[in-house]
């Protein structure tokens, strides 16, 4: 075996497992409301579906909102009908721009997380 045979499989191999991982993590496949969303609404509460069931004890939704400051959330919970989605509830939101940063656990125990931003006029 040559050493442009040895890459070229080690290459494969590699994208093989990335493959293989990426499939077994949560991904958030869409939420409510929409990432980059402007809304004339608060919204009542905050929705994230993913793409694998979740872990709830590692599955986790903050909010924060102007200045960096953190929103308490109440009833977050993952669904027992969908076990791939997590709900929160937030307090009455003013006007003005929110992060919402979400750390999730699928079954197979690997990490994931992400953020988004949504708006309310
Ligand atoms: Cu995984």
């Amino acid at each position: 075996m040559n050493f442009k045979h040895a890459v070229s499989i080690t290459a494969a191999v590699l994208l093989v497992s990335a493959v293989s991982l990426a499939q077994a993590h949560a991904k958030l496949e869409d939420s409510e409301p929409k990432a980059a969303s402007q809304l004339s609404t608060a919204p009542r509460e905050i929705r994230l579906q993913f793409n694998e069931a979740l872990e709830s004890a590692f599955t986790k939704i903050r909010l924060v909102g102007a200045g960096n400051a953190e929103i308490a959330l109440s009833r977050q919970e993952v669904s027992k009908d969908n076990p791939k989605l997590i709900t929160a509830v937030p307090p009455a939101l003013a006007a003005g721009e929110y992060h919402v940063q979400w750390s999730a656990m699928a079954h197979d125990g690997h990490k994931t997380k992400g953020e988004f931003v949504f708006s309310v006029k």
